[in-house]
């Protein structure tokens, strides 16, 4: 499993994940997909953090976003705001679909991801390795930058 080779070789992880978040964008060598702007908003204690990022398809075919994982949170999962009779709340979302050339933003009043169980500290201004995966098998990790409560 590509999760086991990640953690034999950290060295090499650590590399990978430089480079990511130097750029700013994430490619996976293979992948039909590219993620920018990916971010966390930063909360005191260990309140449920929130993840939004921009995915673009860049790839032929539709792609299917499944879900998310990372070894700093003990639960990821995909959430979406809805507004329903005057109140807003989240329900959880198991597939996202992205068109062929399609860019979506996960956004505070759309999809996001929602993090919980930290198993580290986090302060603003550190980098969070996220995997998120897609139908048929394939994961891209990408690097989200932690940002404080104002979003600065
Ligand atoms: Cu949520």
């Amino acid at each position: 499993m590509l999760l086991k080779d990640v953690s034999r070789k950290p060295l090499l992880w650590l590399a990978a994940a430089l480079c990511m978040a130097f750029a700013g964008l994430a490619q996976a060598a293979g992948s039909p997909a590219s993620v920018e702007h990916a971010r966390i908003r930063w909360l005191p204690g260990d309140l449920p953090l929130a993840g939004y990022f921009d995915l673009t398809n860049t790839g032929p075919r539709p792609l299917t976003l499944t879900g998310a994982s990372s070894t700093v949170f003990g639960d990821v999962m995909m959430h979406r705001t809805v507004h329903r009779g005057g109140e807003t709340g989240m329900v959880p979302v198991h597939d996202i679909q992205v068109r062929p050339g399609q860019t979506l933003h996960f956004t505070p009043d759309g999809y996001h991801l929602m993090l919980m169980g930290r198993t580290r500290t986090l302060a603003k201004g550190d980098a969070v390795p996220i995997r998120l995966t897609f139908s048929g098998g394939r994961s891209m990790d990408v690097m989200f930058a932690v940002r404080g409560a104002d979003m600065q």
